[in-house]
């Protein structure tokens, strides 16, 4: 093929213009260029409704007890505004000692950060300084799912009532795998009581299925109608290559039952849930796993996700402030805010703020960066480690010796 010269000269072939067009320009183009058009709401971040960068706010009023890993807090639900106070639910874990590792656990000894956990509540009335209220969902006794621990809860408002919906462990994390299936408490107020169902709400999948022995991360939003759970499952643990997949559950009806999405999984990459949503559609936040990690999603119809935009440092386990998540809108705003967590903070997880520009109603231009100016020492965390520097050394020498 004869390579066009863009050289302006040869007026058979123009030259891609200076100024960046918004729409796909009339000429012959790389793939390059010509997926910036196809495949993106616009041709650069500056403009792309569906790309932000984070930031990130220590959050006041939560105490940890020193930082021993006695006391946790992680997970966050979607945060959600009720009698003028904004709420979030969260795993907590208070445990005389601090996690012993994945089955490694006892009786009253956590295995993981997430066991012999409650889910507990807190409200806010500006989104950084939080008043913890008090256990929301406590560890029902056995056999009730969840007797072993109750974490990584989401909401779901529907006709009035509350639905908290959380990972209900039947084993200690880490028998054999971190598995669990999901059950569902029910109140008249966001304060509660809640009554525990005692439900399995939405079941492992059969055996073999990739969602076999996890339903983790249950995420519900109002959409066409209907409640679409989303969630996350662990698969394909052989080697410890941990492979993180997520899925899609829809009733009718907050108790069920709920159908899984012939087409599951419906996202590739990801981890913890984190959507909202989107114009039409609905938009995932697919963080740390996966060939499309670190990337925002859209799907028009809530189930073919695609990339949006590539994004960087993005929130851990988010619980985003999606003031419409429950309004069966078709024309999604947006987020703005939310909760996520950091963990391994010591022994213990702690729950933190975000924000960010992914809404149809503002413009942050400071959140159209795409660059973070970290100082070296930031990069030089993530070091080679004796043992690979060694090795590359020994590489280099033996390069070298080579003619
Ligand atoms: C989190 C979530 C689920 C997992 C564990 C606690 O990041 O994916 O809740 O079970 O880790």
């Amino acid at each position: 093929m004869k390579i066009p010269v863009n050289d302006g000269k040869d007026k058979g072939v123009a030259f891609f213009p200076y100024v960046m067009p918004r729409e796909r320009p009339d000429m012959p183009l790389s793939r390059a260029m010509d997926r910036l058009f196809a495949n993106y709401s616009e041709p650069s971040t500056w403009w792309n409704e569906l790309y932000s960068q984070f930031r990130y706010t220590e959050l006041e009023g939560l105490d940890y007890r020193g930082g021993d890993g006695r006391l946790t807090r992680r997970d966050p639900s979607k945060v959600i505004k009720a009698d003028g106070k904004y709420y979030v639910w969260y795993t907590r874990r208070s445990t005389d000692a601090p996690p012993q590792g994945p089955g490694r656990g006892a009786e009253s000894i956590p295995s993981t950060d997430w066991d012999l956990s409650e889910i507990w509540y807190a409200t806010s009335e500006d989104g950084f300084v939080w008043e913890e209220q008090g256990v929301a969902v406590p560890r029902p006794a056995k056999p009730h799912p969840g007797w072993r621990s109750v974490s990584t809860p989401d909401i779901l408002v529907w006709k009035g009532r509350y639905y908290l919906y959380y990972q209900s462990f039947l084993e200690m994390s880490g028998t054999r795998g971190d598995d669990c299936p999901v059950s569902v408490s029910c109140a008249d107020s966001p304060n509660g009581p809640w009554t525990p169902t005692h439900e399995v709400v939405i079941p492992n999948g059969p055996e073999g299925s990739w969602d076999q022995f996890s339903i983790h991360d249950p995420y519900p939003l109002v959409y066409k109608g209907q409640i679409y759970m989303y969630y996350k499952s662990d698969m394909n643990a052989a080697r410890k290559q941990n492979i993180r997949l997520q899925g899609l559950a829809i009733a009718d009806d907050p108790l069920g039952p709920f159908e899984k999405c012939p087409l599951n999984p419906v996202l590739n990459s990801g981890h913890e849930t984190g959507l909202f949503p989107f114009k039409d559609g609905i938009a995932a936040l697919a963080i740390r796993h996966g060939n499309e990690h670190n990337t925002i999603q859209f799907a028009p119809d809530g189930i073919n996700f695609e990339i949006a935009s590539t994004v960087s440092l993005m929130p851990i386990a988010p619980g985003p402030y999606v003031p419409d998540a429950f309004t069966n809108t078709d024309n999604g705003r947006g987020i703005t805010w939310g909760l996520c967590h950091f963990t391994g903070v010591g022994k213990h997880s702690i729950l933190a703020r975000f924000d960010c520009d992914l809404s149809q109603d503002e413009d942050a231009p400071n959140m159209r960066q795409t660059e973070h100016w970290w100082p070296p020492e930031y990069y030089y965390k993530s070091g080679l480690g004796e043992a690979m520097r060694r090795e590359r050394e020994d590489m280099a020498r033996a390069d070298l010796k080579k003619t």
